[in-house]
């Protein structure tokens, strides 16, 4: 995945022709767009293959299996043009290491607290203990909340120079200056650019507040 802007658009637009303009409008200010299940459920998993010839995609399923159905969904999400699959790193060593090989080339991500208040309630508690486990499986990175981000730095600190990406910017409170300045590599963003007037003017100013800290 490239890192010229470090923002990571978070699609969770609905209609799946407003996604595709919402995406072409944001060309060049984002790294990857990052698709979850609102998209896929309303627009097809069709909008893999086509955000994918557009640039990075990511796809956000979080998945939490055991490893065999791990290894379906990734596989799939690889055979569409996925650069990178977000999953749960909760469900254990086995079902990480079957997102990990079953990747090949792709890039694995490893959910370990989550931004909203909930993600206090059992994430949080075993955060460090999940991003010890994703470097002993050697996945690519973590998503950690920008949220807190005094927990992005208590992540960074056990993981070296792997990547952190960080959600939980705008709609969620946090901020993305605050994020790479914890140590986060990417911030993503989603509804304060796709529910905006004009996205591509809201992705620059992300682009811009994460500039300044760099
Ligand atoms: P906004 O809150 O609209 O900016 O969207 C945030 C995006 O990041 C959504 O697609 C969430 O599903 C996702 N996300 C979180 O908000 N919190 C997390 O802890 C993890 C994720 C994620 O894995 O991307």
């Amino acid at each position: 995945m490239k890192k010229d802007t470090r923002l990571v658009l978070a699609l969770d637009e609905t209609d799946g022709k407003r996604a595709l303009e919402i995406a072409d409008s944001v060309s060049g200010a984002v790294d990857a767009i990052k698709i979850n299940w609102p998209l896929v459920l309303s627009a097809g998993p069709d909008m893999i293959n086509e955000l994918s010839e557009r640039g990075d995609v990511i796809c956000d399923f979080k998945v939490a299996d055991i490893p065999n159905t791990v290894r379906l969904i990734v596989e799939n999400c690889v055979s569409r043009g996925a650069s990178a699959v977000i999953v749960h790193a909760f469900t254990g060593e086995d079902s990480l290491l079957a997102a990990k090989e079953a990747a090949k080339d792709a890039e694995i991500f490893a959910v370990t607290e989550m931004s909203h208040p909930g993600g206090k309630m059992f994430t949080a508690k075993h955060g460090e203990e999940m991003a010890e486990l994703g470097m002993k499986c050697d996945i690519s990175g973590f998503i950690a909340p920008a949220t807190r981000p005094e927990r992005i730095a208590a992540i960074r600190s056990v993981i070296g120079n792997k990547t952190i990406l960080s959600p939980g910017v705008g709609a969620q409170g946090g901020s993305a200056a605050s994020a790479i300045e914890a140590g986060a590599d990417y911030v993503i963003v989603g509804r304060a650019i796709y529910e905006s007037e004009n996205p591509r003017k809201s992705a620059e100013s992300f682009v811009n507040q994460i500039s300044k800290v760099l």
